[in-house]
């Protein structure tokens, strides 16, 4: 090559590279948990699979452990474009998306197999759409099993067990309403600040899953589980809508696909992981009890619903459906 011809191919090579560059900007994916969590390792998959499927184009990093911050002001950076991507549990979501926050109403599923039949149905794509108009287009929908209360002190049998007790719950008003009505008191904190709320005594108990109890040390203080199972909350990956809707139909199409492999791989990831930390706990002395009847807890939240529907009147028939497509 001749001096001249060098240096042009060097001038293409820099253009071609900057574009490759710019389109390869790698996207950053918000995450609260530790590496090895089932919501941890979806969004692995996630990332792998479609740099694999779109040749390097397309590439996303997980800043695991919530070091990006708390979730509601993630939730704000993903709407924003502040960030790119990120596992939202439904409970924060639901406090800026209202037709989100029915999954919120407290034993609104049976289960969790009535939780994924109705998130893979046509309640689940009107959630969509009520994600979308918030500015986050939903590529799945993972599992986080049930959340049941845990104590430093007692276990909880009855709501009367709650009377004058300090809960922390997650980011939303019909979780203070729910602890209220049970005769606690609410006290909205962000995750990583719960474990020593816990260690000091500043709050009685908590309320999580087998997974989040165990990988959040919360039950080396807290060591009453109670199997209440009063919220079963599914979690969304999602992405930016902007980001989504600037990538091509094929683009788009892979992400979708891939979107479903990965809440595949982790609802089988998170049935095991269930397992192992409930066995965990009790191997380190935490005294787990089934609530055989959940009557006495679930009448006590028609208050809740009554006041979450006079707000959200045009929600109704959602409810409803949720309900009725359950039976
Ligand atoms: C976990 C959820 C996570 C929440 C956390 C909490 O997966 O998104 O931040 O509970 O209680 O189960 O804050």
């Amino acid at each position: 090559m001749t001096p001249k011809r060098t240096l042009l191919a060097t001038a293409l090579l820099a253009v071609a590279f900057s574009a490759g560059t710019a389109e390869a900007r790698e996207w950053r994916g918000w995450n609260i948990h530790p590496p090895e969590y089932p919501v941890s390792t979806g969004m692995e998959y996630f990332a792998e699979e479609i740099e694999k499927r779109s040749n390097g184009e397309l590439t996303a990093k997980v800043f695991h452990s919530g070091v990006l911050g708390d979730q509601p002001d993630a939730i704000e950076q993903v709407r924003e474009g502040a960030l790119d991507w990120a596992v939202f549990n439904f409970g924060p979501l639901g406090a800026v998306a209202p037709s989100v926050n029915i999954t919120s109403l407290p034993f609104i599923f049976k289960d969790v197999p009535s939780m994924h039949k109705v998130m893979d149905g046509p309640i689940g794509d009107e959630m969509a759409e009520g994600l979308r108009e918030i500015g986050l287009e939903p590529l799945g929908y993972f599992d986080s099993g049930a959340r049941s209360f845990y104590n430093r002190e007692k276990l909880i049998q009855t709501p009367a067990d709650m009377q004058g007790e300090k809960y922390r719950v997650m980011n939303n008003d019909l979780y203070v309403q729910m602890v209220a009505q049970l005769g606690g008191n609410a006290t909205p904190m962000p995750y990583a600040d719960v474990f020593q709320a816990l260690q000091t005594g500043v709050i009685d108990g908590a309320e999580n899953n087998f997974p989040s109890f165990e990988s959040s040390g919360h039950y080396e203080a807290a060591k009453f589980y109670s199997n209440t199972q009063h919220l079963i909350l599914p979690e969304c990956l999602c992405i930016n809508k902007e980001l989504f809707d600037s990538l091509s139909e094929e683009q788009q199409t892979m992400l979708k696909e891939v979107g479903q492999e990965a809440t595949a791989f982790q609802r089988e990831e998170w049935a095991k992981r269930e397992e192992a930390s409930k066995e965990k706990v009790v191997a380190a002395g935490v005294e787990v009890v089934e609530i055989e009847d959940k009557a006495p807890f679930q009448e006590l939240m028609q208050p809740v619903y009554d006041a979450f529907l006079a707000a959200n009147p045009d929600l109704t028939e959602l409810v409803e459906k949720v309900q009725a497509a359950q039976e």
